[in-house]
């Protein structure tokens, strides 16, 4: 599938793509316009604001990251958490 967004989320020192899947669920939630959607994402339920562009844990609102969509070639970390650049 030839993608034209990728969605990131923000780590220590630099962007971390999200995973195929919630990439999907991503594109899909946010170009039905909705403002606010739950994904699962690594066991926990984050919440995820598109107008603030912000992941927040679900639990835990203290634990919040800063989300982008942006090309696909945008230099990241790696995906969800396994560094594979
Ligand atoms: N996809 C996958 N794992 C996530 C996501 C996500 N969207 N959001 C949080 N986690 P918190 P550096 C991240 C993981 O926000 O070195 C990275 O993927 C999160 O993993 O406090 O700081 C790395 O694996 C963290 O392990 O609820 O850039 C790791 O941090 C855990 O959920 C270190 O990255 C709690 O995140």
């Amino acid at each position: 599938i030839n993608k034209d967004f990728q969605w990131y989320y923000q780590g220590r020192n630099g962007w971390w793509k999200y995973d195929e899947r919630s990439n999907e669920e991503l594109e899909v939630a946010f170009n039905s316009g909705e403002t606010n959607f739950t994904l699962l994402l690594a066991g926990a339920l984050y919440s995820i604001d598109f107008q603030t562009m912000m992941q927040v844990r679900s639990n835990d609102p203290t634990r919040r990251r800063h989300i982008r969509r942006d090309i696909p070639t945008l230099p990241a970390k790696g995906v969800a958490g396994i560094k594979i650049f």
